[in-house]
């Protein structure tokens, strides 16, 4: 991965030693200059810069501005600015540190341990970055089925609560479909379990090629789904049901289940609606419903 240093000083001679120095200790591939901090600021705006080292003395924009406006910005939290100070100026150096800088070299500085620390700030970047990477990845895994990499029933119950609560505060409309295969146990019995399985991954298919941006798709159970769906009311959830029923039983399957015909069942809810209070009976709406979807002959949609 090519590397970029930034060497912000108004003093040319300072910005060439500093680079000469970094480039013989081969840890970047590229240096950018800046004379001052609005000028370093702007190309930090427009350009990957993996570290920093900054002046404080300088005209028009000083290190200390430069700092507080990079750490302003979320994306730049974490780069890594080194200030260069002078030897004898204690109080500013706890100034800086305290303002955000990674870290400072006195100037003159030695090159080694110019360098040295340099390589310090690369290295905590480094494990900064696998951390927030490691953490996203739990995060991810936390809320998805890892079968038909749909939500899970985790993500879904959040959702649920965060979606009703803007309803109700905003007052449109949240719609809940709960959808089952029907006689599931005997395509398992027929054809195997991991047959069954394929149905599930291409079901959560079908499923996601119909969502909005804003809609919530989860595995709800062995062989339940859930949609959630906002801003939808009962009508239009209703003709997405009946739109996503249509597309399973006409789905082509490939296969030992070629020429397999699978149905879905489902139970459609709203907010609001007299007998939905909250996320609860949302649920029993839609479960009841769904129930009634079987009793009635399976492969239909029920309100
Ligand atoms: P109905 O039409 O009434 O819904 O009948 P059904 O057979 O689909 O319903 P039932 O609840 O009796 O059976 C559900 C089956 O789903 C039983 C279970 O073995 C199967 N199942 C649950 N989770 C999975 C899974 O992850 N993979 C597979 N292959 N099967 C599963
Ligand atoms: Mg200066
Ligand atoms: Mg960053
Ligand atoms: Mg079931
Ligand atoms: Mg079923």
């Amino acid at each position: 991965m090519a590397m970029t240093a930034l060497v912000i000083d108004d003093s040319e001679v300072l910005r060439e030693e500093i680079v000469r120095t970094l480039k013989e200790a081969r840890l970047f591939e590229t240096y950018l200059e800046a004379r001052d901090g609005l000028e370093g600021f702007k190309i930090l705006l427009n350009n990957k810069v993996d570290l920093v080292l900054c002046d404080l003395e300088m005209p028009r924009m000083d290190g200390f501005r430069f700092l507080s406006m990079t750490r302003s910005r979320g994306e730049l939290q974490d780069l890594p600015i080194i200030l260069l100070t002078s030897r004898e100026d204690r109080d500013t150096k706890i100034r800086g540190l305290e303002q955000g800088a990674s870290d400072y070299v006195t100037k003159p500085f030695d090159s080694g341990e110019l360098v040295a620390r340099v390589r310090v700030q690369l290295k905590v970047k480094g494990l900064q970055d696998e951390l927030k990477r490691s953490n996203e990845l739990l995060r991810k895994l936390s809320i998805t089925d890892p079968l038909t990499h749909l939500h899970n029933r985790r993500h879904l119950m959040e959702m649920v609560d965060k979606e009703f609560q803007r309803a109700s505060r905003k007052g449109g409309a949240l719609s809940l479909v709960i959808l089952d295969i029907d006689y599931f146990k005997k395509i398992n019995d027929t054809y195997g379990h991991q047959e069954g399985d394929k149905v599930l991954v291409t079901l959560a298919g079908i499923v996601c090629q119909r969502l909005r941006s804003y809609d919530v798709a989860a595995r709800y159970g062995g062989e339940e789904f859930v949609l959630l769906l906002p801003e939808t009311p009962l009508q239009e959830a209703q003709a997405i049901a009946e739109r996503l029923r249509l597309e399973v039983q006409d789905h082509v399957f490939d296969g030992s289940l070629h020429g397999q015909v699978i149905t879905i069942s489902l139970g459609v809810s709203t907010y609001p609606s007299p007998r939905v209070e909250g996320t609860d009976s949302l649920f029993r709406q839609a479960d009841e419903a769904l129930y009634r979807a079987k009793q009635n002959g399976r492969n239909r949609v029920e309100l």
